[in-house]
Parts: structure tokens; sequence; C-alpha cells
């Protein structure tokens, strides 16, 4: 069996002879050749002449072979499970039963969720869309914060390569400049009052350009690209996100405890007034304070601070 991740490493180093590979691998010179034509489907340029091969450019793609070797955490994406296309990532990890830590990556989803079965649009090659399974054993009360936490992580990753105004919206987004980049979807299997499962589904707009939203999103969903004028590359960001978020995660069980405060300071219109909706009806409004130490939004109104645990926000313009 060759591993096609040694392969790839072994490729890109250095030009190499079909001899010499199958000397490495124990295989025959028939069996390399097969997996130097896999590799080249997938999108990589080999060089092959008389003395040897070599990967002189790989694909823009997020491959097992471009993020396993580059992995730095402990257990999260070290089961990485990587589709080209697929309906969706969450759908995905609640049909197999993935062991903890396993991320479930797709370039493109046919059916891209949101939450209340809202759609999650996606551009092949051009965002970041995937779901890691997690186990935490953990109390309940603790649910609404994992949304919190995830989110903070990935802001702190976005906030150190971007220049824009990035904040978080509460409770599952991120906005760059006044408009959506990021979104998560967190589902959650309960027993006995503990938390047994949690699919973190997380869809982020890098590449994408103006012409890549469709119409109904294109005033509110916007990209890296976009707002930072220069392509990224997603491979880096989802390789500092999987560390942050585990390295936050592992913290958040041992300790119990989130540093609302910091999230709290990032939070999208704090201080301004705001209107909650749940099914599209607005269901009540005020000016928006904070967070509360469980992970609600604490808001002001005429009857006093209210505590929102469910719903969506937007802005209340003073014409409203
Ligand atoms: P949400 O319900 O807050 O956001 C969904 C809403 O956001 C849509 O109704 C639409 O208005 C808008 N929208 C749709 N696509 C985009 C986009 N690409 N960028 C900005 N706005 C958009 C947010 O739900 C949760 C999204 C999670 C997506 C991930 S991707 C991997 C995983 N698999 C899966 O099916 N969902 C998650």
């Amino acid at each position: 069996m060759i591993d096609e991740i040694d392969l790839v490493k072994v490729l890109k180093e250095k030009k190499i002879s079909g001899e010499e590979l199958s000397q490495i691998f124990n295989v025959s010179r028939t069996a390399i050749w097969k997996k130097i034509n896999k590799l080249k489907t997938f999108g990589y340029e080999i060089k092959i002449d008389k003395t040897g091969y070599k990967i002189i450019k790989s694909p823009d793609k997020l491959l097992p072979y471009e993020i396993i070797p580059h992995l730095k955490t402990k257990f999260i994406g070290k089961n990485y499970i990587y589709f080209d296309e697929i309906d969706s990532t969450n759908l995905e990890a609640k049909r197999q039963q993935y062991k903890d830590g396993t991320v479930i990556l797709a370039e493109y989803q046919s059916a891209g969720r949101g939450r209340k079965n809202r759609n999650w649009h996606s551009n092949k090659y051009k965002g970041l869309y995937f779901s890691i399974v997690l186990y935490p054993q953990i109390e309940v009360k603790y649910l609404p914060l994992f949304s919190l936490l995830f989110n903070y992580s990935i802001f702190k990753v976005l906030k150190k390569i971007l220049k824009g105004d990035l904040k978080i919206k509460w409770p599952n987004d991120i906005y760059l400049n006044d408009k959506k980049i990021a979104g998560f979807l967190i589902e959650s299997g309960i027993e006995n009052n503990q938390i047994t499962k949690l699919i973190v589904g997380i869809g982020i707009n890098i590449n994408q350009t103006l012409e890549d939203f469709p119409s109904d999103i294109e005033n509110l969903a916007t990209s890296l690209l976009i707002e930072e004028n220069k392509k990224f590359k997603r491979d880096k960001i989802f390789l500092k996100i999987l560390f942050m978020i585990e390295k936050d995660y592992r913290k958040f069980l041992k300790e119990k405890y989130l540093n609302i405060k910091d999230i709290e300071n990032n939070l999208l219109w704090k201080g301004e007034n705001i209107v909650i909706m749940e099914n599209n009806q607005i269901i009540t409004s005020g000016k928006l304070i904070g967070l509360n130490e469980d992970g609600s939004l604490k808001i002001e109104n005429s009857k006093g601070i209210e505590y929102i645990y469910v719903g969506d926000l937007s802005i209340r313009f003073n014409s409203l």
C-alpha cells in the first residue's frame, strides 16, 4: 500500500525516479505510475521526464495531502474526511458515527444549511465549508456558550489577518465591514442533561467575487477577497482555525469558563437599537447592552433589562 500523503510529500521535495519511488514504497513501478495519474486527476501538475517525477504545482484544493501533514492539533482533524462535493457536511456528520475530532470538509455543498433549515450558499474552491464532530460530555447548561466559543476562535484567527472592521454577531455569525462572512450551525446530541455530541458546522466566504453571490444575498454577504482586495490561502486559514478551535475547546472543557467580556468587546451593534426576530416576527427590541455570563444577549428597553436566548438580530434604524 502506498501512503499517498507520503508520496505527495516526496514528490514535492525533489525530482525522483520511478525506480527510487518503487523502492521507497515497496511497490511496482506500475503501481507508482497509477498513483501519479491519480494525483494528476486531482489537479497536481507533475513534471515527468526520463529522469523522474516532480510535483511543480499543487491544486488550490483542501485535499488531505495538503492538510494532514501540516496539522498542529492533537486530535481535531486527525481524522480528515474530504469531499469534492456533498449535500451538507453537517448531514454527513450525522449519517455516520465519526470519532471525536473528525473534520469533514467539502469544496462545494449542494444543500448547505443554515439555522432553521435556511440555505447556506457555497462556491466551489472559494470558501471553507466544514463540520467538526465532538463528544464533550459536559452539562447542557453550557450549550449556548459553545456558539460563542467557536465564533470567537474563528474571529481571533481572522482578526490577525484582516484590516477591515471584524465583528461577532450574536449568536453565530461573523461580520466584516457590516456584511456576513461566516456562519455556524451547531447541532447537539443530549442525554441525561449532558451534551454527548456536537456537530460544529462552519461556513466562511474567502475568495468569492461579487458575481459569485446570488442576488438574494448580494447585499448581505461578502468575502475576505471582496473586502480586502486580495486572494487568501484557504489552507493556511483552515489550519489556523482548527488549531485555535482545539486550543479554546480544550481550555473550555477544563475550566468550564469563557471570558465573555473579550467577546462582548467585539460584538456587532453594541450600544445600538436592535430588533430580535423569530420566524420573521419581531419578538422584542431594545438597546444592545452586551452578553450575560450564560451566553444570552442583554438588551435594555422600557421593561428594563431583557435576556435573549434565541432569535435573529437586525438593526433598528431610527426611522423604524
Ligand atoms: P444562518 O441561518 O444564520 O444564515 C443563513 C442565511 O444567511 C441565509 O438565509 C441567507 O440569507 C444568508 N446566506 C446564505 N449563504 C450565505 C453565505 N455564503 N454568506 C453569507 N450569507 C449567506 C448560518 O446560518 C450557518 C451557516 C453554516 C454553514 C456551514 S457550511 C458547513 C456546514 N454544513 C452545512 O450544511 N452548514 C454548515
